[in-house]
C-alpha cells in the first residue's frame, strides 16, 4: 500500500518552511503528501511581511474533502493560526485513530506570531490529548509550561508536564539552548531518551522544525514506531542542515534532498 501523509499547516512562499517543507519531506521519504492550508504567510528568507489566517470553515472543508475520500495513514499539524482552526481540526481528527504529530508552532523564524495568544490554551486543552507526539522547541515548551528552559532537567520537567495533558509522547527539542551539542529529549510512558547531535554553526535553519516533524510523520505513515521515526527524522534533519543549498540572503532553507 502506498504510504500517505497529510499536513495541516501554513504556507511559506519561499519554500523552506510550512506546507512546502512538509510536502518536500514527505516526498523525499517516498510518502504521498497532502496539505490542508491553515494560513498564508508572505515571507522570504529575510522577513515575514504578512500573515493571513484562513477561516475555520475553509480549513474544515479542506480537511473534510481529504478525509472523506483519501484519508492519510498519518497526520502532522504545524501553524494553525487561531483557536477556531484548532477546534475544527480536533473535532474532525478525534473521530479517527490516525497517528498525529503536533508541531506547536507559535512564532515564525523571524519572530512573527503564527498562533493567536488565546489559542495556546485551546492547543493544550484539546489538541494535546489526541496527539501521539508533540514536538515543542524550548521556547514553546516554556510558554506552555511556565518552566524556564536552561538545562536538560528543565526539558524533562516540561515533558512530564505536557505528557500529563495527554500527549502519548513528547519531544522537547533543545536546539535553541545556548551551547553544547543539540540534545532533544523524548519522553514517553514515564521514560526519557536523550537524542544527541553535533551543533552545526549556520544561518540556514529556516523550516527545520517543520521538516523534523514532517519526517517523523512520514516514518509513522510507513509503519515505524515513534522512537524509530524520531531517530530517522533527526538524522535526516541534521544532513539537511549540513548540506543546505545556501539560498536567499537571510535564514536559508535546509536541503530537503538530503538522504533519508
Ligand atoms: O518553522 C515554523 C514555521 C511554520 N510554518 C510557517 C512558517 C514557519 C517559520 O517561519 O513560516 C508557515
Amino acid at each position: 500500500m502506498t504510504p500517505t501523509a497529510l499536513t495541516i499547516a501554513g504556507s511559506d512562499p519561499s519554500g523552506g518552511a510550512g506546507i512546502q517543507a512538509d510536502l518536500k519531506t514527505f516526498h523525499q521519504f517516498g510518502v504521498y503528501g497532502m496539505a490542508v492550508i491553515s494560513l498564508l504567510t508572505v515571507q522570504n528568507t529575510r522577513e515575514v511581511k504578512e500573515v493571513s489566517v484562513l477561516s475555520p470553515e475553509l480549513v474544515q472543508q479542506q480537511l473534510q474533502a481529504v478525509m472523506e475520500d483519501l484519508p492519510p495513514l498519518a497526520i502532522k499539524t504545524g501553524a494553525l493560526g487561531s483557536a477556531a482552526n484548532i477546534e475544527v481540526v480536533v473535532d474532525m481528527l478525534q473521530e479517527t485513530a490516525l497517528p498525529l504529530v503536533v508541531d506547536p508552532v507559535m512564532v515564525s523564524t523571524h519572530g512573527r506570531a503564527l498562533l493567536a495568544q488565546d489559542a495556546v490554551d485551546v492547543l493544550m486543552r484539546r489538541l494535546m490529548p489526541i496527539a501521539d507526539l508533540i514536538m515543542p522547541n524550548i521556547h514553546e515548551a516554556q510558554l506552555m509550561t511556565g518552566i524556564k528552559m536552561e538545562r536538560i532537567e528543565d526539558m524533562h520537567m516540561a515533558a512530564e508536564r505536557l505528557s500529563d495533558l495527554g500527549a502519548r509522547a513528547v519531544l522537547v527539542k533543545g536546539g535553541h539552548l545556548d551551547k553544547g551539542p543539540c540534545v532533544d529529549l523524548l519522553y514517553a510512558e514515564g521514560e526519557r531518551i536523550l537524542l544527541e547531535a553535533d551543533r552545526v554553526d549556520t544561518m540556514n535553519t529556516h523550516g527545520t522544525g517543520c521538516t523534523f516533524a514532517a519526517a517523523v510523520c512520514a516514518n509513522l505513515a510507513k509503519g515505524l514506531d515513534v522512537l524509530e521515526s524520531v531517530q530517522r527524522a533527526k538524522g535526516y534533519v541534521l544532513r539537511a542542515i549540513e548540506t543546505a543549498p545556501g539560498l536567499g540572503q537571510g535564514h536559508g532553507p535546509v536541503n530537503h534532498h538530503a538522504t533519508v
